[in-house]
């Protein structure tokens, strides 16, 4: 991301947050959120993991309307001592894991137009709320996150905050877990798009490939349309364990041995779950 050329806005405070002003919201916004939020509740039953609807319930986001982050970070301070607060938008990302390894999750306070309904680059509050902050009440995922946080510090001081993001992008933002009951959405861009969140469980097209830290390091990945590449962990328990046992500044020194690996790249060693067919980003492809 271009951190170095954000400059903090006008009326943020030092960390980059700023009041939500629940007040200020219109009615129209909080119809945006209400549509958007029937769309996805009606997508998700039997895709998503569990864990997630459990969040939705306990942190009563089903209430009509764009969430209050006072009563969000109430209710979730007491499940897992996270706390929400609002931006104006992209945060530095030394800013953000600071954040992130305090248990506070940021939040856009703005909510896309109608005519973004499908897409938009900056994340919203649909997306980072919705999409984010009920897993923050499943304690293990909630660790990883803080986790996530700790580690970004770390790989700032060894230049390797490029390799860090993409294990945020594979997992929090895209990633898929392996249940009894079978392949489960979990990342939060995934779980927030309605599109995706059909394209990544039942398309034939991206690969679907099993979870390892350095593999997924080695790999690009594309923020303009669907991934054609998608991770599946095993369990939180086990993404946790292996962010946490994992020594990454050694790590970090042999990536740069090895060259990047393309976002579809299947390698000889993976643990393919589908063999993608590409089709989807093949019918994009300029030329
Ligand atoms: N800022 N508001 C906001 N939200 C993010 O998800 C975010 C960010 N800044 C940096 C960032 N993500 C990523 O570059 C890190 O995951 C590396
Ligand atoms: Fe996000």
């Amino acid at each position: 991301m271009a951190e170095a050329e954000l400059s903090r806005p006008a009326g943020t405070a030092e960390d980059w947050t700023v009041p939500q002003d629940w007040a200020a919201y219109s009615p129209a916004e909080h119809a945006m959120w209400d549509r958007l939020f029937a769309r996805q509740a009606a997508m998700l039953p039997d895709r998503v993991v569990p864990e997630f609807i459990a969040g939705l319930d306990m942190l009563r986001m089903d209430k009509p309307g764009i969430p209050d982050f006072e009563a969000l970070s109430e209710r979730l301070m007491k499940a897992t001592g996270w706390q929400v607060v609002a931006v104006p938008g992209l945060v530095p990302d030394r800013v953000f894991f600071e954040h992130l390894a305090n248990r506070r999750f940021v939040a856009g306070r703005f909510i896309r137009r109608p005519d973004q309904l499908d897409y938009l680059e900056e994340p919203d509050v649909f997306h980072d709320v919705f999409g984010h902050v009920p897993l923050l009440s499943h304690p293990v995922f909630a660790d990883y996150m803080q986790a996530y946080g700790e580690g970004g510090l770390r790989a700032d001081g060894l230049g390797a905050i490029d390799r860090l993001a993409r294990l945020y992008w594979y997992t929090v933002e895209f990633g898929l877990i392996r249940q009894d009951s079978g392949l489960k959405l979990y990342g939060a861009g995934i779980v927030s798009s309605f599109g995706e969140s059909k394209f990544a469980l039942d398309d034939a097209s991206p690969n679907r490939i099993g979870f390892g830290l350095e593999r997924l390091m080695r790999t690009q990945y594309r923020i303009d349309d669907y991934q054609q590449s998608y991770f599946v962990i095993d369990s939180f328990d086990d993404l946790l364990r292996q962010t946490i046992e994992t020594d990454f500044a050694p790590l970090y020194r042999r990536l740069e041995g090895q060259p990047d690996l393309e976002p579809e790249t299947v390698l000889p060693e993976d643990h393919v779950y589908t063999l993608g067919t590409q089709a989807y980003a093949r019918a994009k492809a300029p030329g």
